[in-house]
């Protein structure tokens, strides 16, 4: 009997000559793979909890839920859980910072006093790992943000505090991006709304204008650092109107040059984020998704194998936007094994970029201008069976990493050695 890696070859070379046979090179799909950076959020490791103060509980209408063990308490436990997330998924990522994951070393620094070097030890870390950084600066879980408002705040000396804390992050994100080689993408999203309906929905969404215009009056390099807005429909508590909402936000990205934010699970359920890239790449230089499964909500789950995801992966594929799409994650999962989370969500990112990269795109784009509707409809399906899981097994093979579910006895041998230790 053939060993397993024989074997994984063996499936690869015969999956190679069949998409050979539709033109493409699986070898070049790889190499083209590797070179694709998914940007993990640290916030799946504890519940988006940071580490301002133990107690700290989470605000802005975002919502955690389940109870399971091992959560990181500290930037070293997430450090080292993401280390271990790292080392069993495919390919050179990047981590994606919040604000709120800053080390003061015990000192109490408030949001619009933060500087690069309380990052300092996760650019080592980033540096160590050779991964990129990307940040967020935090609205939300803070005294100044209880009332719902944050940058849109009536009030001009919050608004002010918040003006303060996003050109804070400008600076920690530019100094990432030099520190590390590789533009930090910095992106702002902020909780302001109104459980019930607003009289007035004008005003707050002009002050909004006037506070990103303050924030991002100072210029920055493009080289160090890329500014991101994130729109949303709506969040718990801010159900009737939300100030950032996505024709404002699109309006905004494209008048000032900005990257747009798009979450997958930002928009009415039957809408997809996968139709809007075509449309937005007409009038944004580049993009930023939060890949995220809304489950009848906003409920950020953790990204599986769906329809939508492989949508997702095919219109940046087809389009050629892959050079100027970011791929980060948003989602987040207390009640299975966080680390586990992590790696389901990013190994199936993966998964369908591939399998959209695989596809004889030119091919199929011939047919829909010849009008042969038919062929097209009949590959994309027969498409669906062809043997991408063998270029999978093989690209994780070649990477190092564990293949197929082999990777889950490593998650359990470290929930038991470390996770149930904290
Ligand atoms: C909230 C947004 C936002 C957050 C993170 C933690 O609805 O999706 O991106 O999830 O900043
Ligand atoms: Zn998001």
């Amino acid at each position: 009997m053939k060993d397993t890696v024989a074997k994984i070859k063996d499936n690869y070379d015969r999956a190679k000559e069949v998409y050979a046979e539709w033109g493409v090179d699986t070898d070049q799909v790889l190499i083209e793979l590797e070179e694709v950076a998914i940007s993990l959020h640290c916030w799946q490791g504890d519940d988006v909890g940071g580490f301002e103060s133990a107690s700290d509980e989470l605000t802005g209408g975002i919502q955690v839920t389940g109870n399971y063990l091992g959560k990181a308490n500290t930037a070293s436990e997430l450090r080292q859980d993401l280390e271990k997330a790292l080392s069993l998924i495919p390919g050179k990522h990047r981590v994606n910072l919040h604000a709120i994951y800053a080390e003061t070393e015990g000192e109490k620094v408030d949001r619009n006093q933060l500087e690069p070097k309380h990052f300092k030890n996760w650019v080592d870390w980033a540096k160590q790992q050779g991964v990129g950084l990307d940040f967020n600066p935090t609205f939300f879980s803070h005294p100044k943000s209880d009332d719902g408002f944050t940058l849109s705040h009536s009030d001009e000396s919050i608004r002010k505090f918040w003006i303060e804390h996003g050109k804070a992050c400008r600076k920690i994100g530019a100094y990432f991006g030099k520190e590390l080689g590789t533009p930090c993408v910095t992106n702002i999203w902020i909780p302001d709304g109104y459980k019930d309906i607003p009289v007035d929905r004008f005003t707050p969404r002009r002050r909004l204008k006037e506070s990103l215009d303050e924030i991002l009056s100072e210029p920055i390099s493009k080289e160090y650092n890329l500014d991101a807005v994130e729109s949303k429909l709506f969040g718990i508590g801010s159900e009737s109107y939300v100030v950032g909402s996505h024709e404002f936000y699109m309006g905004y990205a494209v008048k000032n040059n900005t990257l747009l934010c798009l979450d997958a699970g930002h928009f009415h359920p039957t809408e997809v984020i996968s139709n809007k890239i075509s449309s937005m790449m007409n009038f944004v230089d580049e993009l930023l998704l939060h890949v995220s499964r809304p489950v009848r909500w906003d409920s950020d789950h953790v990204v599986i194998f769906d329809d939508e995801l492989q949508a997702i992966m095919e219109e940046i594929v087809r389009g050629n936007f892959l050079d100027k799409t970011h791929i980060g994650l948003d989602f987040f999962d207390a009640s299975i094994n966080r680390i586990g989370a992590w790696v389901i969500g990013t190994r199936n990112a993966i998964k369908a970029l591939l399998k959209a990269m695989l596809e004889p795109t030119k091919i199929l784009k011939q047919y829909e201008l010849e009008g042969d509707l038919t062929s097209r409809l009949a590959m994309l399906e027969e498409l669906k069976a062809y043997p991408w899981a063998a270029v999978w097994d093989y690209y994780c093979m070649q990477q190092n990493v564990p293949v197929k579910e082999k990777w889950l006895t490593e998650v359990k041998a470290y929930e038991k050695e470390v996770l149930s230790q904290r």
